[in-house]
């Protein structure tokens, strides 16, 4: 199978890390696309994923799967066997889901949001709204204060182990500092969770 990519990209590095976790990175063949050369807008590309963003993994057989999650749970089904990062039972998958949900829509896409409107990085393809961007920001950060009360007295996000939840959350806080948006001093919780997931061998996969 082939995984295209961009090795900078938060999303890629989601599903590397989701990879390197069950040791599957050696299954695929890595394509790197230069999302700023626009690589990702060409026709040949939307012919693997219309929505033209990375990832995309494309099965031997033509198949070609896009978002980040999607392209996640087909390694959590088809290798059964590695470590499981989605939950073994209906109340565990649920409350992972839960938690990807709440770290997509109230951390992941806010960064981003962030990023790409007071940035202008992908000003050649979409308007920037620097001020839209700030706000997002501010919602960033507010995220990270309940990541840091929730995580009193926890070691990892959901359930009392490593899960996707807390893959999702530690590409966000890397993303974030693009922004220059990083854990508080006094977000002792969160730092601490930070540096335990920071030393697992997938960090730098
Ligand atoms: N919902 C998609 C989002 C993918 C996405 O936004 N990827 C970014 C890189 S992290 C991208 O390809 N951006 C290129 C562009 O917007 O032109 C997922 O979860 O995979």
């Amino acid at each position: 199978m082939k995984i295209f990519e961009t090795r900078t990209a938060p999303n890629p590095r989601r599903v590397r890390m989701f990879m390197a976790e069950k040791g599957l990175l050696e299954e695929a063949e890595f394509v790197e696309v230069d999302l700023q050369k626009g690589e990702n807008l060409t026709p040949e590309f939307a012919a693997r994923n219309p929505m033209k963003k990375v990832p995309v993994m494309e099965l031997d057989d033509g198949t070609c799967i896009a978002e980040t999650m999607a392209i996640c749970r087909y390694f959590e089904e088809a290798y059964p066997g590695t470590p499981t990062l989605l939950g073994d039972t209906p109340v565990e998958k649920a409350l992972i889901e839960q938690w990807l949900r709440w770290l997509d829509f109230y951390f992941f896409m806010p960064t981003g949001m962030c990023f790409q409107h007071t940035t202008g990085y992908f000003k050649d393809r979409m308007t920037p709204f620097p001020e839209w961007g700030e706000e997002c920001g501010k919602g960033v950060q507010k995220f990270m204060h309940f990541l840091d009360k929730h995580l009193d007295g926890r070691e990892y996000l959901c359930l009392d182990r490593f899960t996707a939840a807390d893959i999702n959350a530690y590409v966000t806080l890397g993303f974030a500092r693009v922004v220059q948006i990083r854990i508080e001093p006094e977000q002792k919780n969160l730092q601490a969770w930070y540096d335990r997931i920071n030393q697992r061998a997938s960090a730098t996969a």
